[in-house]
């Protein structure tokens, strides 16, 4: 059995909820928050078979968009914040980061 980890913007949550609930996957969302943007997004636990990883894989990729987002970064540490004027600049997010974990054992009482 396998635990797959993926972190997905909060966009694309709903379809891919949607589309790993139409495929028998279960799963269960937490909200999460990015280290780097600060900004909310989604992931998701699948605990599933190892011969079913690969399904699961594609329905992550079918349904997380990858998309540019404006960044403005924070002010110097301690740099005069009068003069800092942050300047935007753009990262490409997603579709999805996702860890594979092996399992070694699964219960529900
Ligand atoms: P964030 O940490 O908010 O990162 C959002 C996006 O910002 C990243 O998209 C990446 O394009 C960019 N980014 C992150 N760190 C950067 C840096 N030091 N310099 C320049 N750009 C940087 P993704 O790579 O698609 O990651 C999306 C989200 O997935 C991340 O949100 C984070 O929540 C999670 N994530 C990514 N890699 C991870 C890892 N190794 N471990 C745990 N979570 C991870």
């Amino acid at each position: 059995m396998k635990m797959i980890i993926a972190v997905v913007q909060d966009k694309d949550s709903n379809r891919l909820t949607d589309a790993l609930a139409e495929n028998d996957f279960k799963t269960t969302k937490l909200s999460t928050t990015g280290g780097f943007l600060r900004e909310g997004n989604t992931t998701f636990m699948i605990g599933c078979e190892d011969g079913e990883v690969d399904d699961a894989l594609d329905i992550i990729r079918n349904n997380c968009s990858q998309r540019e987002q404006m960044v403005a970064p924070i002010s110097p540490m301690g740099g005069n914040a009068d003069s800092y004027i942050p300047k935007p600049v753009k990262v490409e997010v997603g579709g999805a980061t996702v860890f594979i974990l092996p399992i070694d054992s699964f219960f529900q009482f």
